[in-house]
């Protein structure tokens, strides 16, 4: 009789600790998620991909309202890209005294998708 009793109360037990273990084990699934998420958006700025290249060209195109600049650039080795016109998109400094017809060497930030002039010398 004393021994059911026991029994029944140690079944209990172990069956109220278990109930207490799932908790942490619930919560410990969650946080590989977050921790992923947290780093794929400090990732985003600038993803491993990125790749960076210098060439030179001559300005096709500005666009400050949209900050793209259009480069009918030379061949660029860091990037394998033959020559080519295409446009880019820029930060209103970089482009501050450049204009339509200037000869100029860059530097391009390229994510795969599109690329970023990051600086630009007008040639003299
Ligand atoms: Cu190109």
């Amino acid at each position: 009789m004393k021994k059911t009793l026991m029994f029944t109360a140690m079944m209990a037990l172990l069956i109220g600790l278990s109930g207490c273990d799932k908790k942490p084990e619930a919560r410990k699934v969650e946080a590989p998620k977050a921790a992923a998420t947290a780093e794929a958006m400090s990732g985003m700025p600038m993803p491993a991909g990125n790749k960076m290249g210098k060439g030179s060209g001559t300005v096709a195109a500005i666009d400050t309202a949209k900050g793209t600049v259009t480069l009918d650039h030379g061949a660029i080795a860091e990037l394998k890209w033959p020559a080519m016109e295409m446009g880019f998109t820029a930060k209103p400094e970089v482009l501050s005294g450049i204009k339509v017809g200037d000869k100029v060497s860059f530097e391009i930030e390229w994510d795969g998708m599109s690329g970023a002039v990051t600086a630009m010398q007008k040639k003299p």
